[in-house]
């Protein structure tokens, strides 16, 4: 099997379409090529077996840890010197096939790829795939990757519970994933992440490679409004305090907060629930989500105050009592610039098209970069769909990239940058957070 950039053996994309196909299988969505397989439930469980059943066919040593995040790895107690792979495996309700699972799955192809080749990198090799990436049911989203570089605490983590009162621990022990490893876990040498783009940038400028710099700061906000259930024929407009509509008139006011602000701020109101619901019965309550994003902190600072200045003028115009409570908070990250040039010289070796841009969506690597030199690849969404079941990137792109991971991964392994990453990891050979 002929290598291609430092001679890394080249993956088989046919075997890992295969993978994708059948995890794909899992929680489809009928009529669509989608997936719904939230955080912790039977379907992330079976997925996970899944995933579980190719590594151990491999070999590779799997350990999982108390917040169900696992890891494979080529040789047995050595993650801390391997250069890891990964992203994760649960999907939003309306999801893809692609979203995580790529990354996953193509760094198992590449490590299938490599002990295929006979040849043996100098350091070994590991995939990983963290607990609820998505965030969708438990927030906030990139827990088990937080929690796994010492962002929270596992106790903190197994607390949090979802829109229905179900906790994170309990849904760890029903599906048999509260694993014996610990959290934090172990940091690996580096760590690369392989993952759609998720948006229109590389298909517009008809580019193969995202050359990932960083990741733009993320900020989850859950409004509350209270105000009075009233009967929807009998009660004078002006004397309603109507939850409905203030949070209609909120979510009317971060699209105009994100138009004003400009540049790369954007702002989501992905859920509205309204109490009691009815056709005939003024909303006397209402909870709704804010998602907010910049890849400049202080320009997301500034987003969150006049959010704060919105809720209370409309709050306060219906006389509604409003609470507002930060459910994700993630600074912008910027990954480490000599695993940056890395990617993106092994895409010019390949002959890839390829720029350098930010990530709009967050990711695992957002994470591991705080303890490690780390680095993502993007491939190009059709159409920038994602987070929707149409999203499609095609066989060609996905080898290419699978294959640039290998290339990437296997200089990594073999000392190619040790000496422009040897000042970022302390005494101990852990990295320092960033
Ligand atoms: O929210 C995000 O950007 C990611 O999909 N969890
Ligand atoms: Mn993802
Ligand atoms: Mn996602």
């Amino acid at each position: 099997m002929s290598g291609s950039g430092g001679g890394a053996p080249r993956i088989d994309g046919a075997r890992l379409m295969g993978r994708l196909d059948a995890l794909a299988q899992i929680g489809a969505i009928e009529g669509t090529q989608g997936n719904c397989r939230l955080a912790l439930t039977d379907e992330d469980r079976d997925g996970r077996d899944l995933v579980g059943t190719w590594m151990a066919d491999l070999g590779l040593e799997l350990t999982v840890d108390g917040l169900g995040n696992v890891v494979a790895c080529t040789e047995p107690g050595r993650v801390a010197d391997s250069v890891m792979m990964g992203s994760h495996i649960d999907t939003v309700a309306t999801g893809g096939r692609y979203d995580g699972n790529l990354g996953v799955l193509a760094g198992l192809e590449v490590i299938e790829s490599v002990l295929a080749s006979g040849q043996t990198p100098a350091r070994p090799l590991s995939v990983a795939y963290f607990t609820d990436e998505e965030g969708s049911r438990f927030a906030p989203d990139m827990l088990g990757s937080l929690a796994y570089v010492g962002g929270m605490a596992l106790e903190e983590a197994l607390e949090i519970t979802d829109r229905d009162g179900i906790a994170v621990g309990d849904e760890l022990d029903r599906i048999g994933y509260r694993g014996p490893a610990p959290v934090p876990g172990t940091v690996p040498y580096a760590y690369m992440e392989l993952h759609i783009e998720q948006g229109p940038v590389l298909e517009f400028h008809e580019t193969q490679i995202g050359v990932v710099e960083g990741v733009q700061g993320i900020s989850w906000t859950e409004v509350t409004l209270s105000g009075q259930s009233n009967h929807a024929g009998t009660t004078p407009m002006p004397l309603r305090r109507d939850a409905g509509l203030a949070a209609c008139r909120i979510a009317g006011e971060v699209r105009e907060l994100a138009h004003n602000i400009g540049d790369s701020q954007v702002g989501t109101v992905g859920s509205i629930s309204l109490v009691p619901n009815l056709v005939n019965v003024i909303a006397g309550a209402a909870v709704m989500t804010v998602d907010l994003r910049n890849t400049s902190e202080p320009m997301l600072q500034h987003a969150e105050a006049r959010l704060d200045e919105i809720v209370s003028r409309i709050a306060e115009g219906e006389h509604l009592d409003a609470a507002m409570r930060r459910t994700a908070r993630f600074e912008p990250v910027e990954f480490h610039p000599a695993v940056i040039d890395l990617v993106e010289r092994c895409a010019a070796e390949a002959g890839l098209t390829h720029r350098r841009m930010p990530s709009g969506a967050g990711h695992d690597a957002q994470m591991l970069a705080r303890v490690c030199p780390t680095a993502m690849i993007f491939v190009p969404s059709f159409d920038g769909v994602s987070h929707n079941p149409a999203e499609y990137t095609s066989p060609e792109d996905i080898e290419a990239g699978a294959n640039l991971l290998a290339d990437v991964v296997w200089r990594l392994a073999n000392g190619d940058i040790d000496s422009a990453l040897a000042g970022d990891r302390d005494a101990a050979g852990n990295g320092t957070a960033a």
